[in-house]
């Protein structure tokens, strides 16, 4: 009876709700825009007479119609229509309306203008992608509510991002996260205006990455027989834990990622990072094994052999494949943390120092350099399939040319070194962008975390271009990202948590000048973000507004 009277009352809310209520917008959003100017016009009354207009045959514009008809309809539950018109009714169109349009005037790639009246709504773009990110800002102003009319308030956008790489970096080597959680952290890049996924595929916990030509690599490399318990308790879980993307998968999250302007950048860790590739081809190592995939966490001894041919061969063939997969210009290929204990006791190492002529130099071993020779090689490999090479700042420390692309991860200070030696750098600091990191000092609240700490704050008060550097080296400065490693995180709430709202404060540090930016203002528009995030069931850390 209680029941029946609860299910009477709560439709009889939600009608009179419908009925009554006229939400407005809001254009506080995050990343709040370069420029809002409300207009004196009357406010447009979007509702169940509204079209999303667009030009007939311009199939980017038709899939950014449709992004917003379904933002619009997931958030309200009004559902537009969309209208494909010719050229000349276009304009016409407007009234009413929302249109979608492409503007030559507007010069910035990711640029775009909202413009509301009365009359209707036009968003343009100098590219599709600008119009797409419109529809980011048009759908965070939206209020949350079953509504059937809402008011947008007459104003005049003009919106363009400070920096072209907004990335964020998420592990799925350390643990596997399944295709569909994949696909919601790009849908909650999008979100955020991100335009960069670099997807760390490996590691020496786990291969993730399906490649046709050695499939002992998923078989065998994607498999640990067990995870160790608290920070390397030597107390492991006894339960195997193992999954690895198909080709076709993979292909799948790379075209779902470009469908919203995001470039997957795939990275192969070498020649450090790699005891799951060496348990299944263990004569790529120099010991020659056997070896284990990972159970714990750390740096360790075993990598990539530098002195036999067969190693290269294997790093060619492998990102043959990438290759193949992953339309991006830029490959990840790591770089990290790759001790030259093995290569100082390998013989064909040794060998191969010798052969090459390297030397120890600029305070840099024979074996740092073997390094640079390694990563040399790949990066030659790759220029030859148009590619470039991009990775961590630990190749700084062993001679690589500058066309290589460098993420800044131990400080800032590494990529502003970078820039001055004209590399083009992204800037990853772990002290401000590492959300595998804990958000504040109260541990005990948290989560068993890797470590470190990581408030909010201080995402949002990250500046990437050092006082320090001249005009010219700030243009190698070419972005910023944020991490998040999965040694700790093994379930896709927790991910969310760790990266929500900070992903917020990312994307102003990405999206906006530096002295537009309002720690306050944003705790403030940030709120809705949260309701967008519960809307969505996705969790997020609430020290923000505590
Ligand atoms: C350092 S960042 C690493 C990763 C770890 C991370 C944990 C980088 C290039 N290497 O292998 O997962 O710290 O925060």
């Amino acid at each position: 009876m209680l029941r029946y009277f609860l299910l009477i009352f709560s439709c009889w809310l939600s009608q009179s709700l419908t009925a009554a209520e006229v939400c407005k917008a809001s254009y506080d959003v995050v990343p709040l825009p370069r420029s809002i100017a409300v207009l004196t016009a009357p406010s447009f009354m979007l509702g169940e007479e509204t079209s999303i207009v667009c030009l007939s045959g311009d199939a980017l514009q038709e899939r950014n119609s449709r992004f917003l008809q379904e933002y619009v309809e997931d958030l309200t539950s009004l559902r537009l229509p969309v209208r494909m018109v010719a050229a000349r009714e276009l304009k016409k169109a407007r009234k009413g309306n929302i249109v979608l349009a492409i503007d030559d005037k507007i010069k910035g790639k990711e640029a775009y203008r909202i413009n509301i009246s009365d009359k209707g709504i036009v968003i343009s773009g100098g590219t599709a992608a600008g119009v797409f990110y419109a529809i980011q800002t048009l759908r965070k102003s939206l209020p949350l509510a079953q509504t059937k009319q809402i008011e947008m308030p007459a104003v005049l956008i003009n919106d363009e991002p400070r920096f072209g790489y907004r990335g964020m970096h998420f592990d799925s080597a350390r643990h596997f996260f399944g295709v569909d959680f994949v696909k919601q952290y790009i849908d909650m890049m999008a979100l955020h205006g991100m335009n960069r996924f670099h997807w760390h595929l490996t590691d020496d916990q786990g291969w993730r990455i399906e490649i046709k030509k050695y499939p002992r690599l998923a078989e065998v490399g994607s498999v640990r027989q067990q995870t160790v318990i608290g920070r390397n308790m030597d107390i492991y879980d006894e339960t195997p834990h193992g999954g690895y993307y198909t080709q076709q998968q993979l292909r799948d999250i790379v075209a779902y990622a470009a469908e919203r302007y995001i470039t997957v950048i795939p990275e192969i860790d070498m020649p450090g990072h790699m005891i799951a590739a060496l348990t299944a081809y263990p004569e790529l190592g120099c010991t020659g094994g056997p070896y284990q995939v990972m159970q714990y966490w750390g740096v360790f001894p075993d990598i990539l052999c530098a002195g036999q041919e067969q190693t290269f061969r294997f790093v060619e063939d492998v990102l043959d494949e990438v290759c193949d997969i992953f339309p991006s210009t830029l490959i990840h290929i790591g770089g990290d943390e790759a001790p030259y204990d093995r290569w100082k006791n390998c013989p064909r190492c040794q060998q191969r120092i010798v052969q090459e002529g390297i030397t120890a130099a600029n305070d840099q071993s024979a074996e740092a350099r073997l390094q640079g020779y390694f990563t040399t090689r790949v990066q030659h490999y790759l220029k030859g399939k148009g590619r470039r090479i991009i990775g961590w700042d630990e190749l700084l420390d062993c001679n690589v040319d500058t066309t290589a692309t460098i993420m800044s991860w131990r400080g800032a200070e590494p990529g502003a070194k970078a820039a001055t030696m004209h590399h083009d750098v992204i800037m990853t600091p772990n002290s401000y962008m590492y959300f595998d990191y804990y958000q504040s000092d109260r541990r005990f609240s948290e989560p068993l975390l890797i470590g470190g700490n990581v408030p909010i704050e201080k995402t949002y008060s990250f500046e990437p271009l050092a006082e320090s550097l001249s005009e010219s080296d700030r243009h190698h400065i070419m972005g910023v990202q944020a991490n998040l490693w999965t040694e700790y995180i093994a379930w896709p709430h927790l991910a969310e948590y760790q990266v929500l709202p900070r992903m917020g404060a990312l994307a102003e540090v990405q999206w906006m000048m530096p002295q537009a930016k309002d720690f306050q203002s944003f705790r403030q528009r940030a709120l809705h973000m949260r309701d967008l995030y519960r809307h969505h069931g996705w969790d997020f850390c609430p020290f923000l507004w505590q």
